[in-house]
């Protein structure tokens, strides 16, 4: 084989690999990330509140951490939209501005990737973050029935038992009695911690007040306020160069009686149209789109590929019962070999066409809690162990490098 026949059949490369990294306060630190053999780092300035700036000084300093690890900052994972900006409801010029001027700080220090959602009052959300499996392994895991006892026991919201069936609510009935106090008052915490990356130590009177500033909102008041979210910032990022990348809802239908509008291709669609431009894209996850069985997630990637900007990998088991767990990322309902395959196309596009940044940057998405992490936690981050990640990583790597092997096997063919 001549040099340039070997060129055409070696191996192309694979995506970027990346770690969450929830700043100096993480209990898993870069050091650590950096012997994973991961390169990027998806982070965010967590201490600064939602719909402040990040100053310029802020994002240097962050980055300049990251760097000084060996890793590079790939993607923000995110910059926060302020609730006001859901709701459509206060000072809306300010928290646009304060966007724009982040975004600029950012693009300002090479950082031109993104990330960020618009579920309303709560980010992701389950309702066991320690779920046992056979092996002794713990995983997240959710459960209709016990968001009904959490909903309409705990919280005691109005009109709750409307978005559930009778089982649900028997079940959830029954459930919530064989719990003590104490158990109780874990369960509550483990689901009003909003968000695992920043403690809030919120109460129910905190969510109480929380939905009732969305009491106003139906789907399509929210999507109109994504619209003009979009309107607002979408042309200032394409003209410093950054790319922003919406991440689907987490569960993706909707919960407390709170809408959810990114949750399958023609929501998705619906948003790519509202701004049609690569500056408004899509962060695909496929932990999060994979718990609706009616998505098709290698044909998303395909309808949506241009505007896939990041990438989280991992798979969720769903149960007949509506329930569903974080499976390994080879497991569960998603066909992973199927969607990296996808991927992998749409990265060898990029590249072929000469786009900047045509890398994909991927992150194994949660993971177990195993080996040495077990009986850590509270230290531990629900779904950020290092093991468990690290576990989803190097299945993944060895996914990639043996559809890359495979298809050099077909081209020397
Ligand atoms: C959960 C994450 C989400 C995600 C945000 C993006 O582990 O995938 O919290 O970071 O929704 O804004």
């Amino acid at each position: 084989m001549n040099d340039s026949a070997s060129a055409a059949f070696s191996t192309r490369p694979a995506m970027l690999e990346a770690f969450r990294w929830f700043g100096p306060a993480d209990p898993v630190p870069l050091a650590w990330l950096r012997q994973t053999g991961a390169t990027g780092v998806f982070s965010a300035i967590h201490r600064i509140p939602y719909g402040e700036v990040w100053s310029r000084a802020d994002v240097r300093e962050h980055k300049t951490a990251i760097e000084t690890a060996g890793l590079r900052w790939v993607a923000v994972e995110s910059v926060p939209v302020h609730e006001d900006i859901k709701t459509g409801r206060g000072d809306l010029a300010r928290w646009f501005e304060n966007y724009r001027a982040t975004l600029r700080n950012l693009a300002a220090e090479g950082v031109r990737l993104v990330i960020y959602n618009f579920m309303p009052a709560l980010d992701w959300l389950r309702t066991d973050m320690r779920h046992r499996l056979p092996d002794g392994s713990e995983c997240l895991r959710f459960d209709p029935h016990r968001l009904a006892a959490f909903d309409i026991h705990a919280l005691q919201r109005k009109g709750a038992e409307a978005d559930y069936t009778p089982e649900q609510i028997a079940r959830a009935a029954d459930w919530w009695q064989t719990l003590g106090d104490t158990e109780r008052e874990t369960f509550i915490a483990g689901i009003i911690d909003v968000f695992p990356g920043c403690k809030w130590g919120l109460s129910l009177g905190d969510i109480r007040d929380m939905l009732a500033r969305h009491a106003h909102l139906d789907a399509a008041a929210l999507r109109a306020n994504l619209a003009r979210f979009l309107a607002e910032v979408v042309p200032t990022a394409e003209q410093i160069g950054v790319r922003l990348a919406i991440h689907p809802d987490d569960p993706p239908f909707p919960v407390l009686g709170l809408p959810r509008i990114v949750s399958d291709a023609e929501s998705i669609a619906a948003i790519l149209r509202m701004a049609d431009n690569p500056a408004n894209g899509l962060c695909f996850c496929t932990g999060s789109l994979g718990v609706r069985t009616t998505n098709d997630l290698p044909a998303m990637v395909r309808q949506f590929a241009p505007r896939i900007h990041a990438v989280h990998l991992r798979s969720s088991q769903r149960l007949p019962d509506g329930a569903f767990y974080e499976a390994g990322h080879l497991e569960g309902s998603v066909d992973m070999p199927a969607v990296v395959r996808e991927l992998l196309a749409e990265q060898d596009r990029r590249q072929s066409t000469g786009e900047r940044d045509w890398q994909l940057p991927f992150r194994p998405d949660h993971g177990r809690v195993m080996l040495d992490d077990l009986g850590k936690p509270p230290g531990v981050t629900p779904g950020y162990s290092c093991i468990g990640r690290m576990r989803g990583l190097a299945e993944l790597r060895g996914l990639m490098a043996g559809l890359r092997a495979a298809e050099k096997d077909s081209n020397a063919q």
